[in-house]
């Protein structure tokens, strides 16, 4: 008999059609239908998929007695309460790796889309507004001062990403790492001494709005911020107040706070440039996180070694 596994979020058609036939796959229904199907079924799903940005919600794992498994499509597991997997006696994997590199091209994205104005000249030459005008000059991305909140993975595939662009690069984190690039122990400090600030730190309750109204206030009007890590490491109602009042000087953000919603203040804005969350959202990419997180559920359930555990 396959396993039973219970699916929470979407992946390739390749990853699916592996999944269904290596899996019995459930879909957990909505509210009104849940609490009957969990009656039915809750007893024997040893497996979840899920996403970074979805984790599962400890209430919902704890009413799963024969879970031993959460797989997540994707690095992040901010979603998912480890200690209490870990009493529980669940493992957790995840697919760090095979996203860093489009995570760190899409931060660049972000940057150069934001200070060369991207949005506005796209607009105006399918505007038809070329033969009647130029767009505003933009500013300059290369030669600047960058501030990687975070030297992780995607933090480091950034910075090496910025050594081309022939300005300065530190860091915050809470070590100082074996790099050539400067240590700031303290966000605020990097960001007074930053033209770019780009957060690259994983969300944890610890990095809660761990850039709040002070690190906006030392990043400074010319400074602009790019977030593709996790909304929640951004004080939002600060980051929109000193977007409005021109406090900093402009956004690239992929993540937010309540996704897919987004503070309709950031939708009028000029110097805001914002996709939905698509750090890891190529084809080649979410491959490569599909067949990691399907090895990681192979191993589980041949009682191998995981390829890449969280808990
Ligand atoms: C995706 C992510 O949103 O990896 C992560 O932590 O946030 C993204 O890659 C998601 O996990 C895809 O399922």
């Amino acid at each position: 008999m396959r396993p039973q596994l219970l699916q929470l979020c979407a992946v390739l058609p390749s990853t699916q059609a592996i999944l269904d036939d290596t899996y019995e796959v459930h879909r957990l229904p909505e509210p009104p239908l849940r609490a009957a199907w969990l009656q039915d079924h809750a007893a024997a799903i040893r497996a979840v998929v899920t996403g970074g940005h979805l984790g599962i919600e400890t209430s919902l794992a704890a009413q799963l007695p024969a879970l031993g498994i959460v797989a997540i499509n994707g690095v992040g597991y901010d979603r998912i309460d480890l200690p209490a997997m870990q009493r529980a006696g669940v493992r957790v994997t995840n697919t760090p790796d095979v996203l860093t590199d489009d995570v760190a091209d899409l931060a660049i994205l972000l940057m150069i889309s934001l200070l060369r104005q991207l949005p506005a000249v796209d607009r105006h030459v399918k505007d038809g507004q070329w033969p009647h005008a130029q767009p505003a000059l933009a500013r300059r991305a290369s030669g600047l001062r960058y501030g990687i909140v975070g030297l992780g993975r995607i933090g480091r595939a950034i910075a090496t990403r910025l050594t081309g662009f022939g300005g300065t690069i530190a860091y915050s984190g809470p070590s100082r790492k074996d790099v050539v690039y400067d240590y700031y122990p303290d966000v605020a400090a990097l960001a007074a001494v930053s033209d770019v600030l780009i957060v690259a730190t994983a969300a944890s309750a610890a990095t809660k709005g761990l850039i709040d109204a002070a690190v906006l206030a030392a990043l400074g009007s010319r400074g602009a911020i790019i977030n593709i890590a996790r909304g929640s490491l951004i004080d939002e109602a600060a980051l929109v107040a000193a977007l409005v009042e021109g406090r900093i000087a402009g956004a690239g953000l992929d993540v937010f706070e309540n996704e897919p919603h987004v503070p309709p203040a950031l939708l009028a804005l000029p110097n805001v440039v914002l996709t939905p969350h698509i750090g890891s959202a190529t084809v080649e990419t979410r491959d490569a996180m599909g067949r990691l997180m399907l090895d990681n559920l192979a191993a589980f359930f041949a009682d191998q070694p995981l390829l890449t555990p969280v808990v």
